[in-house]
């Protein structure tokens, strides 16, 4: 299956959402007028794009119905998905190697899925890559990731439980220097005795990062679980709170008819999506891109 065809079947549900609905609007009508636009403005808040969102969309595109006198229904719905990509667009900048990346984010988001499918994406673009399990507060942590290292075919670091989780990170970076790895992404644990424990903890982490291995680019990901809708922008502003955070990591997005979320979250944090997950296998991880994404939610 290419590329976009995947995406596509990820973004089924929430295509088949939008879609429908935006279809059935333009279908209803055949002059560009107020009650086309407030037919619009209801339904992207029904498809979770956001009031902020949504209001900001809508302002957009009315002053462009304005400016350029659009006419044509179809021509609306082209400049709505102009928009839409406008919303979502970023370029992460070029990358450089070796480079250390930070996995963060609370219990279940798909923290440690998501590190086993970017391990097979660095891997299949020729990187050699090791896993870092610094999640040390659950038993069963380490055994999961393990898991995920051996079916992208890529080495651990890991301890027993309880462990330093940035001692298992200073471990990593050294082995990694070792043996000339170009990429080390490092799991960490959603939960701690308490909110504060958990903040102190990837500080820490980031430290050590800091002091060991200053000559590596660094990127900070926060795993964000695509079904949990408004709460998933909550968690986001908690974590960013105390965490510098590069790029989301959207899970789950095949799950959820919510997928117009998305431009909220950019929106509403301005932090940009850096991958998406559309299913539970290897290869179900797309960097997001921003066209793809559009094109693949509305026809
Ligand atoms: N359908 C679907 N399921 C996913 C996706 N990503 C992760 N999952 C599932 O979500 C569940 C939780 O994933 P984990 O990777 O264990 O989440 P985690 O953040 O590491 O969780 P903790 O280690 O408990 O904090 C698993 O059942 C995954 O298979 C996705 O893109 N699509
Ligand atoms: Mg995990």
């Amino acid at each position: 299956m290419g590329f976009f065809e995947k995406l596509k079947n990820g973004m089924a549900k929430t295509r088949k959402n939008i879609a429908e609905k935006l279809n059935a609007v333009f279908a209803a009508f055949v002059r560009v007028d107020d009650d086309l636009l407030d037919e619009l403005e209801e339904t992207l808040i029904l498809c979770d794009f956001g009031v902020g969102t949504t209001e900001k969309i809508m302002e957009r595109l009315r002053q462009e119905i304005k400016l350029e006198r659009i006419k044509e229904v179809d021509d609306v719905k082209e400049r709505l998905k102009d928009i839409m990509f406008e919303l979502v667009d970023f370029e992460f900048p070029e990358e450089t190697f070796p480079k250390i990346i930070l996995i963060v984010g609370v219990n279940g988001a798909g923290k440690t899925t998501s590190i086993g499918k970017i391990a097979h994406l660095y891997k299949e673009q020729g990187k050699s890559v090791v896993l870092a399990a610094a999640d040390t507060f659950r038993a069963a942590a380490a055994e999961q990731l393990t898991i995920w290292a051996d079916r992208a075919g890529v080495p651990i670091i890991k301890y027993g439980e309880g462990h330093d989780p940035a001692a298992v990170v200073y471990d990593a970076i050294d082995s990694a220097k070792a043996h000339g790895r170009d990429v080390i992404i490092c799991d960490t644990a959603g939960r701690m005795h308490n909110k504060k424990n958990l903040m102190n903890e990837l500080g820490k982490i980031s430290r050590v990062i800091d002091r060991e291995y200053p000559e590596a680019s660094r990127e900070t990901l926060l795993v964000l679980d695509g079904t949990a809708g408004q709460n998933a922008i909550f968690q986001a502003r908690e974590f960013s709170n105390t965490v510098h955070v590069d790029g989301i990591v959207l899970t789950k997005l095949d799950g959820t008819a919510k997928g117009g979320f998305i431009c909220a979250i950019r929106e509403e944090l301005g932090i940009p999506v850096r991958y998406i997950g559309v299913g539970e296998g290897m290869d179900d991880l797309q960097p997001f891109d921003p066209r793809g994404f559009v094109d693949s939610i509305i026809d």
